[in-house]
């Protein structure tokens, strides 16, 4: 083996991802193609492909200049969650909206969250695949990770759905903080309420997805204790059964998660 190999493969795969990228941005409603150029030639000074996709996912997703750490926290993402970042779908992205367009959802679904909570109390447990404990999180530190903002439609299985104005981190941002500890060792991840009683799973695809979002805002306003206060999962290539509100435990794992409404028979997936 020739020590060009390597990078003949490595130079493939990237031509591979551009092309998917490429594909996204054709069918992104943000972007215009001449803005992609732009941005893309500039992520490419960045350092990659993959961070380029996440740059663009961001960009794309905020209608305010950039955080200056994000591209490094993307960046490092990328490079130590490659082969979760090269599996991903660029190709399927929820269309965005304007805020003009959006409104408040009713608050639907109170299975986890019928109490209410003292909010300065609550924290969030992230797990490694093994279960031991990565980190116990605060809701100012949370805050403090790049924040975005995103005007997707959530889609309930009952048949109704309402244009929502999302504010938010990143999921994939987040993820990256543990790169360190579990590299791309996760196929999925959970998520329940603090009491145990709703509880879902998606795949890594989905939870690294640049429109999945741990969010803390609707409509402008910080959540209410019926939309899951302090922090909610976004996902908007799902149905809102996925859809978290009030998440106690994150959990990276390898084995595809109990899913309360799956359970129930509904598809494990649900979209995407
Ligand atoms: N903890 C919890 N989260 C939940 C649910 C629930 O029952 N409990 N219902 C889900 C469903 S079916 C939908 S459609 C959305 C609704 O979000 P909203 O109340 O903000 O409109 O929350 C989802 N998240
Ligand atoms: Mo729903």
């Amino acid at each position: 083996m020739t020590s060009d190999e390597p990078t003949e493969a490595a130079r493939a795969a990237r031509a591979e991802r551009v092309e998917q990228l490429e594909a996204t941005m054709r069918d992104a409603p943000t972007l215009t193609a001449s803005e992609y150029r732009s941005r893309s030639r500039r992520s490419f000074l960045f350092g990659g492909v993959a961070a380029a996709a996440g740059y663009i996912g961001f960009r794309s997703l905020q209608n305010r200049p950039l955080d200056a750490r994000t591209p490094d926290i993307l960046r490092r993402g990328y490079e130590l969650n490659e082969s979760v970042w090269s599996r991903l779908s660029f190709g399927r992205k929820a269309p965005e909206f304007s805020v003009s367009e959006s409104k408040m959802p009713r608050s639907n679904g109170r299975i986890g969250i019928r109490e209410e909570i003292d909010l300065a109390e609550w924290t969030m447990r992230v797990e490694a695949p093994d279960g031991s404990l990565l980190e116990i999180l605060r809701m100012d530190e949370i805050r403090a990770m790049p924040r975005i903002e995103m005007v997707t439609e959530l889609k309930c299985i009952e048949g109704w759905s309402e244009i929502v104005y999302w504010g938010g981190t990143q999921f994939s941002g987040f993820a990256a903080r543990y790169a360190d500890d579990i590299g791309t060792n996760f196929d999925y991840v959970s998520a329940e309420t603090p009491d145990g009683d709703y509880y879902i799973g998606l795949d890594a695809e989905a939870a690294m997805h640049p429109q999945t979002l741990l969010s803390y805002e609707m409509q402008g306003e910080a959540l209410t204790q019926t939309h899951g206060a302090p922090l909610r999962l976004v996902t908007p290539l799902k149905y809102g059964i996925k859809h978290l509100k009030r998440i106690g435990t994150i959990r990276f794992t390898n084995e595809r998660p109990a899913d309360y409404w799956a359970e129930r028979g509904y598809d494990w997936y649900s979209g995407h």
